[in-house]
């Protein structure tokens, strides 16, 4: 079993329901176990974008899914929930990142792990260091270093 971590993300029509949801598609996904869920938090949309605030999550995930594997099961779980691809960074109903797969580093042309923005991110890195406060990415840093140098962003509980 390898500990993964996927950040969850909606801002479109009730987007606590929307992760809600995901969070039971993950738990039943196969060869893997839900191993927690953080709260869900309530933020802006970055870099001040006019878009309705997001509701975000992160998740811990024990699999023995291979990398695209696991991919392929979250992006399935977007599209059965109405996920729409329309622009980047456009508004949506559920977006499920990768964050970490164990201690892998991994660049394929899908799949990019760490997640590329994660370290920008606080609605990523607040509540994944609820999950694992000890937590140190494949290359050293720290989760706690990355938080204190992450721009502030207002989140809250939603
Ligand atoms: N902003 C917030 N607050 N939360 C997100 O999940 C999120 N996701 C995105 C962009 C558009 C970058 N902004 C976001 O993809």
């Amino acid at each position: 079993m390898v500990r993964c971590y996927i950040a969850l993300g909606a801002n479109l029509g009730a987007a606590n329901e929307q992760l809600e949801q995901a969070l039971a598609a993950l738990a039943q996904l196969p060869h893997s176990r839900l191993v927690a869920q953080s709260q869900l938090y309530r933020s802006p949309p970055m870099a001040g974008m006019q878009q309705p605030d997001y509701c975000n999550a992160v998740a811990a995930l024990d699999t023995t899914l291979a990398p695209l594997a696991l991919l392929d099961a979250l992006q399935q779980i977007e599209n059965q929930q109405g996920r729409q691809r329309s622009e980047r960074w456009g508004a949506r109903t559920l977006d499920l990142d990768l964050l970490l797969y164990g201690d892998q580093q991994i660049t394929e042309p899908r799949l990019t792990v760490p997640h590329y923005g994660m370290a920008e991110r606080a609605f990523v890195l607040l509540p994944l260091f609820e999950l694992a406060p000890q937590l140190s990415l494949p290359n050293g840093d720290s989760l706690i270093s990355l938080l204190a140098n992450c721009p502030a962003q207002p989140l809250t509980r939603w």
